[in-house]
Order: structure tokens, then sequence, then C-alpha cells
């Protein structure tokens, strides 16, 4: 229900000059409307689930102050406009995402694509699904037969971006059919679900941005892994996902990693 309305305030505020500000960067922005939808969110799972039995991680909610702390709580984890950019351009993918963790173990996950009107949703063991219809990752394990996403982000560091384009061409190079982007990691997680594309990788993501789509990825039959091939981390800010082993150890060959700070990373050890 509360996708309806969010997507409603989606499309009404995508149809007026849209007031945007800007948070870490001059090209990271944030709208009335994410903060809007964010409590929108918030407040309805409060008033369906109850108040103090919950944490929740909310990406407008960090950027005013909250601490982004995955504990063993049961955690909402949310990304109220993931497409921020995209939509203040009215370019066509923007998505709700949320995801529910309970241990910090990643228990189902939602994304809406409100312009395509797709909901992908997954629940830990239970597969995952687009609008009720179940997906699954591309078959593919040829590199060369594939399609990968990557997305720039908002840094703009010199050295970061030199290292971010110098990945893609050297994945262009070996060669793919193609390299991609939609602006949003969720929709790009659930591209990689739904076999759209064989691998989305990303260093600069933030937890909210993908916490639902990794659940829809591995319940569609996908991998998470890190940068470097070493396990996921859902508050490391970087990230592989693919259809199958082969494809995202050839990616992880091709990636120059930069540093970038944890979510997580001013939370001392007895907060977790
Ligand atoms: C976006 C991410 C995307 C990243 C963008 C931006 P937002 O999230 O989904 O992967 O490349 O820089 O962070 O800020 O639109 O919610």
């Amino acid at each position: 229900m509360f996708f309806c309305i969010c997507t409603q305030e989606i499309r009404k505020a995508g149809e007026s000059e849209i007031k945007v500000s800007t948070k870490s960067s001059t090209v990271d922005l944030v709208t009335k409307t994410d903060e809007r939808v964010e409590k929108i969110i918030i407040n309805s799972l409060k008033q369906e689930f109850g108040d103090n039995t919950y944490s929740f991680i909310g990406e407008e909610s960090v950027a005013n102050g909250k601490p982004c702390i995955l504990t063993d709580k049961p955690t909402w984890i949310i990304d109220p406009v993931d497409g921020t950019t995209n939509f203040v351009h009215g370019f066509p993918f923007v998505a709700v995402s949320i995801a529910f963790a309970v241990k910090k173990q990643l228990e189902f996950g939602v994304v809406y694509s409100c312009l395509e009107d797709k909901m992908y949703k997954a629940r830990r063991g239970k597969g995952a699904f687009c609008n009720d219809e179940l997906i699954q990752v591309s078959d593919v394990k040829d590199i060369h037969k594939s399609i990968i996403i990557s997305e720039h982000g908002t840094d703009r560091n010199p050295e970061k971006v030199t290292k971010i384009f110098s990945t893609m061409q050297k994945i262009l190079r070996i060669p793919v059919h193609g390299l991609r982007g939609s602006g949003t990691a969720a929709t790009n997680m659930c591209l990689v679900a739904c076999g759209a594309v064989e691998a989305f990788f990303e260093i600069g993501i933030h937890c909210w941005d993908i916490a639902a789509g990794a659940v829809i990825v591995t319940e569609a039959g996908g991998i998470l892994l890190d940068v470097d091939g070493g396990p996921f981390d859902l508050m490391s800010r970087r990230m592989v996902s693919a259809n199958n082993n082969v494809i995202a150890e050839r990616i992880i060959r091709e990636i120059e990693i930069f540093p970038v700070e944890r979510d997580d990373t001013n939370v001392s050890k007895n907060q977790t």
C-alpha cells in the first residue's frame, strides 16, 4: 500500500519544479520527496509493527544525523528514492527499496521500480519474484556474451574517477557485449536477478541502496562478493553481484579498488 503512496509522491513531485539540495558532494542530490517518502515508510512500519521492537536505517535519516548501526535487533533498511538524480532529471529509473534484517541476516527485500511498475521481492529461502512471476539469474558463463552494469557514483575525486573509468575500460575491452547503468543500485541488482544482465558492481554505494537487492539476487540464484573476491559485507560500501562465480571472478580481476569509508564507520564495537 505504501508503495502506491510513495509512487504517487514521486510522480506528483516529478510534475513540478523539484527543490534540490546536496549532501556529500555537489552531485549527491536529495529532495523533499526523498525525505517525505522515507517518513511515510517509517511511520507506516511503526504503525503496522510497533515502535520499539525495531531499528531503522534510512538513507535520509542517516543523512540527518541518525547513526547507521546494524545490530542484532530486527532492522528495516530503507532507500526511499533510489536514483534521486534520475528522479530530478526525469530519467525513468527510480526505485523504493526496503529490506529487513534480523541478527544482521537479511531476511527479505522489496524493490519497487516506480516508473516501470515492477515489484521485485524475495524472502530468504523462498525464491525471488517480479510482479509475482518467479525470476532467475542468467545462465551465461562466457564473459564475452555478458552485459555488465556499473555506476560512477557521486564522488568526483579525480583519482577515484580515474580508477572507475579505467575499470570500465578494461571490462569493455575484454570484450563484453555491453556496459550499462540505470542510475539506481537497487534496480541494477534486480536486473541481475531477472537475468537481463550478468553482473553489477560498484564501490561507493550504501547499505540502503543494496540491502533489498542482495536478497533478491541471492534468491534468484545469484551470488554476492566483495570487490576483492572476499565475502559480501553489507556495510562496506562495495559489492559485486553476479549470476555465477565464473562471471564474478572475471570481473573482479579488472576492478581497480579505491578506499571508501564504511557505512558503520563511527559505530563503537559495543554498539553493534
Ligand atoms: C544512487 C545509487 C547508485 C549510485 C548513485 C546513488 P541514491 O543512490 O543507487 O548506485 O551510483 O551515486 O548513490 O543516492 O539515488 O539513493
